[in-house]
């Protein structure tokens, strides 16, 4: 039996922080007490550490195409760098090919993920092609897959965009089952008409990308969705929220009793768009979907977070190379470098949500230490499925462990992070707090800048109801 006993930490959940001891047995935690004696385990002393549950990051893209480009992660190091960072699980995406069906589409990428996972995992499944087949399948993949949501475009007309009445179809089906709809909402139809309009007036520089994708036009698509949802009755969650003016849909949804979630990312809350200023191609960097916005957006996202009108804080990992060396052209921003609206849209960060959130949220005052663990694992486990077993630190719960330490300062720069990619949107940029140790199901795969960790070892995690949070 493998026994590993945590010493001296103060641990810290949704709802607790008191110091103690943790003993951890095959995987899971088996016991926590003020003082435990266990002399065969291995033993980890975390006396002036934070002891958190793993980040759970339910919003990732790994490995695979994003139209003509292809993420420049692998499951592999993509899991690495989560790993890194504190997550300890992830929800990537099965991207469904038109005229593929539904447990083929996620079939195909559990074969790919799991030789090389070093964390669990699980999908949301990505409906590109609504059709009565498709329909059909999607409540025996709830019932015997686990895989309760399933995300639908609003956006990009003729390559991932479906219509109202899909997005309406694909909630009633799923309904009964334990299904929700994430939503990308943007108005793609309108969004599409300003870049043409942008590129016939000879506008092609990548700063073009945040002026013709408007936060009204996110605001509009959110209220559609959420219209939606309440008519089906069904819960609905919104994908990486940026505007004031969508969140207020939120806002008003929920105020009508309506189950309507949403996510927001680090990039929104710390970032803002004057970066699109940077000269020439270097804004490529920060073409992500939707765009950064106006900087007083990010007091509306903060307000957000603390009240639970936003419930959680997803990255939206979806990496690609800025320079198309080592990795190839298609790897890369520069597919984009005549025409923005060719520029693969999405940006990284799995490694730096715990550090980005802890250092700009709980140093600050802006939320406290319960909250942190609210918005990077509880919320995000009970959201999709997935407490207790994830999310929590309570006896039976697996043992996924990050020891943080609140004091250490880094500087956070694409030369020492894990991914692929090559260029970091937080280059420079000084944080306190640093992830010392991550625990998955009790194995230590992180300790310090080594890696312990083995492809593989990440378990598929077959979920249970989604969006059924109170
Ligand atoms: N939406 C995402 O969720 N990720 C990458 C690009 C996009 O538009
Ligand atoms: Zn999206
Ligand atoms: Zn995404």
């Amino acid at each position: 039996m493998s026994q590993v006993l945590i010493r001296g930490g103060r641990i810290v959940t949704a709802v607790d922080d008191y110091h103690g001891d943790l003993l951890i047995e095959n995987g899971r935690i088996e016991a926590i007490a003020r003082h435990l004696d266990v002399p065969d385990a291995e033993i980890h002393d975390a006396t002036g550490l934070l002891v958190m549950p793993g980040g759970i990051d339910v919003h990732t893209h790994m490995e695979g195409e994003q139209g003509p480009a292809m993420n420049c992660d692998t499951y592999a190091s993509g899991t690495v760098s989560a790993a890194f960072g504190g997550t300890t699980t992830i929800v990537d995406f099965a991207y469904q090919n038109k005229g593929d069906g539904a447990k083929k589409t996620v079939e195909e990428r559990l074969a790919l993920a799991d030789p090389q996972v070093c964390i669990d995992y699980s999908f949301h499944l990505i409906l590109t092609d609504v059709n009565p087949d498709t329909l059909a399948e999607l409540p025996d993949l709830i019932n015997t897959e686990g895989i309760s949501s399933f995300k639908m475009f609003m956006a990009y007309p003729d390559i991932l965009m479906v219509d109202d009445a899909s997005i309406y179809r694909t909630m009633s089906r799923v309904r009964d089952h334990g299904g929700m709809v994430n939503l990308h909402a943007e108005n793609g139809a309108v969004i599409q008409v300003l870049i043409e309009e942008a590129l016939a007036e000879g506008r092609t520089d990548p700063k073009y990308h945040g002026y013709t994708r408007p936060r009204l036009m996110e605001a509009e698509a959110t209220h559609r969705a959420i219209r939606l949802a309440e008519l089906a009755e069904i819960p609905v969650y919104i994908v990486h929220l940026s505007a004031p003016e969508a969140l207020e849909m939120v806002v008003q949804a929920r105020d009508r009793g309506v189950h309507a979630f949403a996510e927001t990312c680090p990039h929104y809350l710390f970032l803002d768009k004057t970066e699109y200023d940077r000269p020439g191609f270097d804004a490529a960097k920060y073409v992500m979907t939707p765009p950064l916005r106006e900087h007083d957006c990010q007091h509306h996202l903060w307000r957000g977070l603390r009240f639970d009108d936003l419930q959680l804080v997803a990255t939206d990992h979806c990496p690609f190379c800025f320079n198309e060396q080592p990795l190839g052209l298609k790897y890369s921003k520069r597919i984009g470098a005549d025409d923005f609206s060719k520029i693969p849209n999405g940006a990284p960060g799995v490694e730096l949500r715990l550090v980005l959130l802890y250092d700009g949220g709980v140093k600050t005052g802006k939320i406290n230490l319960n909250r942190f663990v609210q918005l990077t694992a509880t919320a995000p486990a009970k959201m999709f499925g997935l407490f207790p077993q994830k999310g929590t630190i309570a006896v039976g719960s697996d043992a996924d462990l990050v020891l943080f330490n609140p004091e250490k300062k880094q500087v956070l720069s694409a030369a020492t992070h894990h991914s692929q990619v090559d260029y970091s949107l937080f280059e420079g940029r000084e944080v306190t707090g640093k992830v010392e140790k991550v625990f998955s199901r009790g194995r230590l795969i992180v300790d310090g800048d080594r890696f312990l960790g083995q492809a593989g070892q990440g378990q598929f995690l077959k979920r249970g109801a989604s969006g059924r949070i109170l």
